[in-house]
């Protein structure tokens, strides 16, 4: 199970789990690491002392190393940058955006540095500028999303680059984590299934609708406006889309969306609070712990991969 990945990351497994907003937080990475994979904080919209508060009660949930995803369109982001410096974290990653402006900072901090990449282009600059490391994620995951299919993102940046690729999107049992690796992927990154996990603390109501979610389940916002968020279907949606197509503004669509997330994560309201999931939701149907879906999704692709 060893890849190039693992020996940087010092993990047992090569699986890390997505910075998702409001819900990696520090239970769940604790759980990811403490279960063999990499966890990781989502640093999300929030200001960088929150982060710091996390990233220092993971501590005392692990000793094993985790990391802090550093989202790109936060206000906050140039202070998370700092935050992550400041308390020595081993590994970042990014999303939403381009983080040249930091590698210099993390890279002389001795930070691994892997930025979520959506096009070979980005993947080949991130890789010029020092990045350790990408990952290639595609327009199955939920949240902010790119254009690209895992199937056809993952192997055409495995051939542009030269440092190794992480595979996202999609991707939520062996089966899925065997298909990336065959697609030339060293490790996985999962989100949505950890959504549902014993140790993350999203609200019951969002662990049911991800839980009960059907293939047919998933849409995505905003693509008019070129900010697409993948998310369960419900009233919100209905309503965005409605507006949507109407022409409104960007503005005013966001406007819409403000603070819904966190009114689905924390106060259960899936009705008209947003419910970001990837496309994989419909195969998800247990809630486990974290080490009880790594222990599975890892036998069952050392099966499928012939590892011993
Ligand atoms: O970042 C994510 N997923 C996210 S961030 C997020 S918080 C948010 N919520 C609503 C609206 C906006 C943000 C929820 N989910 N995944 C990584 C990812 N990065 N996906 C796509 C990208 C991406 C897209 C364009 C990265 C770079 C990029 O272009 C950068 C450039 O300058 O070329």
């Amino acid at each position: 199970m060893k890849t190039r990945v693992t020996e940087m990351l010092g993990i047992e497994y090569p699986i890390i789990q997505g910075g998702m907003a409001w819900v990696a937080e520090h239970h769940l990475a604790a759980a990811v690491s403490e279960a063999g994979g990499l966890g990781l904080i989502g640093g999300a919209n929030a200001p960088g002392e929150v982060v710091r508060d996390e990233i220092r009660k993971a501590r005392e949930l692990t000793k094993k190393p985790f990391g802090v995803n550093v989202m790109l369109l936060s206000p906050h982001a140039d202070d998370v940058a700092k935050v992550v410096v400041e308390e020595g974290i081993k590994v970042v990653t990014t999303g939403a955006g381009n983080p040249e402006k930091y590698m210099d900072m993390w890279k002389a901090a001795g930070i691994k540095v892997i930025p979520v990449v959506a096009s070979v282009a980005l993947a080949r600059r991130m890789e010029k500028y020092g990045a350790d490391a990408v990952v290639a994620e595609g327009m199955e995951s939920g949240g902010h999303i790119g254009e690209q299919t895992t199937m056809t993102l993952v192997p055409q940046v495995v051939d542009a680059v030269s440092i190794p690729v992480i595979a996202a999107g999609g991707i939520g049992d062996g089966r899925g984590i065997a298909a990336a690796f065959m697609l030339g992927a060293e490790a996985v990154q999962i989100g949505t299934r950890f959504v549902v996990s014993k140790e993350s603390i999203v609200h019951e109501n969002y662990k049911q609708r991800v839980i009960k979610a059907k293939d047919i389940d998933s849409t995505v916002t905003g693509r008019s406006h070129g900010h697409p968020v993948r998310c369960l279907r419900n009233q919100m949606t209905r309503e965005y889309q409605k507006l949507e197509a109407e022409g409104k503004s960007f503005e005013e669509l966001e406007y819409l969306t403000l603070g819904t997330l966190r009114k689905a994560v924390q106060e259960g309201d899936v009705t008209n609070g947003t419910v970001m999931a990837g496309q994989i939701a419909g195969l998800i149907n247990k809630e486990q712990s974290c080490k009880e879906m790594i222990d599975e999704m890892m036998a069952q692709a050392a099966m499928l991969l012939h590892w011993s």
